[in-house]
């Protein structure tokens, strides 16, 4: 008898809109549990995930009470994992605990069963996670056969379960196949049946298990005309069943009980091929292309080669992506914070608030807006969106606990984002702010508590390896961040600057900090000291931050010092980014004293005021090109602004310029 496991996924990002769901219901979640429960003797395992799970507890029960039927049963086994499906080997150990305690505490609740698997979300697997899975109670888990090749194993020994270990803590392995991931609902059902019955002869009592996203049942582009998903799988369940004499389908931990592991295995840091390929630059990505293009022409109908031949992995995307890099350093200080406040002891009003930001914390570790592969993912304004918005509820009530009163300013030196280099932390009862000394002594993070939301969520045009096939793509050298210090040409225009193509005429933008001065008492400020060239005169720059504790509002003071013996004329133009939703500007606006930014969806207004009215102002909005379910998308990244002012610098003098930014 050989055997057959089926492991199907499902989930939705933490706050996706309500809309895509409910489609996803009714093409896929629900007609797919009807479909397997007239099959009662085919036996599944389902994961959901509990972003997922919550979503049809407050808007369709309905489909809980399915689960729950086929449980009743016996048909399907859960398969628990963290909660709001995080990329585990991003978080800290203690966050992956819990939070993969929290699903199984919840499937537990919910349907009065234990759960003894964990999915892994998206197959990022590194070793380590060995001990995290055992110590939450899990017991088996599941990787691509990508992995166990990556670890020197041929096909013919993927026919069955492995062990892995860490720190003598063990993990049950299953390996989802990849052909049946090709075939399953995409081709017809003879080539499944033809590769089961290849296999059956060879490896007698053994497995394979079908490991896959559940959306390809119907939400998935092209699977959901005319019921085709829906039709496929009635069908094939109808040769399972035709076919039970020699093919038996299990729920896992029956297997496990039943059959013992292949062996002992240890598996390398590793997802899925592709997303190997995804996490690397532009540029590795092309030669990893050229390579395997290569090996492919020496060995046509051999890919033994494909196993020692790979990408990048998870981690790379947070170098991959600075953007990426903030919401996740970020999220594991408030982690650190959170976890600081947990271990003093507290009230038990205080103990609930905290388990309050606990469970903020862990929806900002939803993973799909850390990176980006064949999905928007990190693209998508509103995932970052969602992320910031949980984290910052989490601060908000760890600041809340830490300090009392209206009027605290906490300014932190500290390498924020992990790169070697300090960065400051502004905190006061109604914002947050990051500003990065090496990183043009520019605002990276602007987080009003009230809301929640961080108007710096920009994203700035990177190349991406399929860009090749399309023209005229727009690149940016640095970040979108606030307050970016620009010296211009006199002819500059607002295509130049939006389209990133001028001459920069000075070099501040990369200047690195002399010193910095900070006041954290009633009237809190940084400033900022570094110097410079505008040309080929030297100059000095001075930069104070003034932040105001009871409003949402930042002052930049400007103080531009020509230390060279000849007058100097200069076009400076602090670039200031920010995001509002939605924006489709595109003008050279006329010289003002203020201009007003509006983001009618966030119902936000914000002023801009000049201390000296600018020569020329330009406005225009940074907008990516990315790939998104098989099309290519342009998405809203940042509102940007360019003033240019105009200043004649005499010989060791100076001139000062001001910038107000208030938000409402
Ligand atoms: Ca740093």
């Amino acid at each position: 008898m050989f055997n057959f496991l089926m492991a199907i996924h499902f989930h939705q990002p933490v706050d996706n809109f309500g809309f895509v769901v409910e489609k996803a219901c009714d093409r896929c979640y629900e007609p797919f549990l009807d479909t397997i429960a007239d099959f009662p003797d085919i036996k599944f395992n389902l994961h959901y995930s509990g972003s997922l799970l919550e979503w049809f507890k407050e808007n369709r029960p309905g489909i809980l009470d399915k689960i729950a039927a086929l449980i009743e049963t016996g048909q399907i086994e859960l398969i628990g994992g963290g909660f709001y499906e995080p990329i585990l080997p991003g978080l800290p150990e203690r966050d992956s605990i819990e939070q993969i305690r929290m699903l199984s505490e919840f499937l537990r609740n919910e349907f009065g069963v234990g759960v003894s698997g964990g999915w892994l979300a998206e197959r990022v697997w590194e070793p380590h996670l060995a001990e995290v899975f055992a110590k939450a109670g899990i017991d088996y888990t599941i990787v691509d056969d990508t992995h166990l090749r990556y670890a020197g194993l041929a096909q013919e020994k993927l026919y069955g379960y492995y062990v892995t270990e860490e720190n003598r803590r063990l993990l049950k392995i299953f390996a989802s196949d990849k052909s049946l991931r090709y075939t399953i609902p995409f081709r017809p059902h003879k080539e499944t049946f033809d590769y089961f019955r290849r296999i059956k002869d060879k490896h007698k009592t053994g497995c394979v298990l079908y490991g896959d996203d559940g959306e390809k049942f119907g939400e998935w582009p092209g699977t959901n005309k005319n019921g085709y998903a829906r039709k496929w799988l009635a069908h094939f369940l109808k040769l399972l069943r035709s076919n039970s004499s020699w093919l038996k389908t299990h729920k896992i931990s029956d297997y496990i009980e039943n059959h013992k592991p292949q062996g002992r295995i240890y598996i390398p840091a590793a997802s899925y091929k592709e997303m190997g390929e995804w996490a690397l630059s532009a540029e590795a990505g092309e030669k990893l292309e050229g390579v395997l293009a290569k090996l492919k022409k020496q060995h046509a109908s051999d890919d033994r080669y494909a196993d020692f031949v790979r990408g990048g992995f998870w981690r790379n995307f947070l170098v991959k992506y600075p953007e990426s890099n903030h919401m996740h350093k970020k999220m594991l200080l408030v982690s650190r914070q959170l976890r600081q406040l947990q271990a003093k002891k507290q009230t038990t009003v205080v103990d609930r608030r905290l388990d309050d930001a606990r469970r903020e914390l862990f929806r900002a570790q939803c993973n799909c807006a850390y990176w980006h592969g064949l999905f928007g993912g990190l693209y998508l304004y509103h995932l970052r969106t969602a992320v910031y918005k949980h984290l910052i509820a989490a601060e908000r009530i760890i600041d809340s606990v830490s300090h009392k009163g209206k009027k605290w300013v906490d300014i932190t030196s500290s390498d924020f984002d992990c790169d070697g280099a300090k960065e400051f932390i502004v905190k006061t009862p109604r914002d947050i702010f990051v500003i990065d000394p090496s990183e043009g002594a520019s605002v990276t993070e602007w987080s009003i508590k009230e809301k929640p939301l961080n108007i710096l969520n920009t994203l700035s045009r990177k190349k991406e390896i399929y860009h090749k096939k399309l023209k005229a793509i727009v690149y940016d050298s640095h970040r979108r961040s606030l307050f970016l210090d620009h010296f211009l040409p006199d002819k500059v225009t607002l295509k130049d600057v939006s389209s990133n193509r001028y001459k920069e005429q000075g070099d501040l933008i990369n200047a690195s900090c002399l010193k910095s001065d900070v006041n954290s008492g009633t009237r809190p400020y940084i400033e900022i000291e570094r110097r410079g060239f505008v040309g080929s005169a030297s100059v000095r720059l001075l930069k104070r931050f003034i932040f105001f504790p009871q409003k949402d509002s930042l002052s930049v003071m400007y103080n531009i010092e020509n230390l060279s013996s000849q007058s100097l004329s200069v076009n400076f133009s602090p670039e200031l980014n920010l995001s509002l939703t939605k924006d489709d500007t595109e003008e050279e606006l006329r010289p003002a004293d203020s201009i007003l930014l509006h983001d009618p969806i966030e119902g936000l207004k914000i002023t801009v005021r000049f201390s000296k009215r600018p020569k020329k102002i330009f406005r225009f909005c940074v907008k990516t090109v990315s790939q998104s379910e098989r099309k290519i998308e342009r998405n809203y990244q940042a509102s940007t602004v360019f003033p240019v002012f105009r200043l004649d610098l005499a010989a060791g003098k100076s001139k000062s310029v001001g910038i107000d930014l208030e938000v409402k």
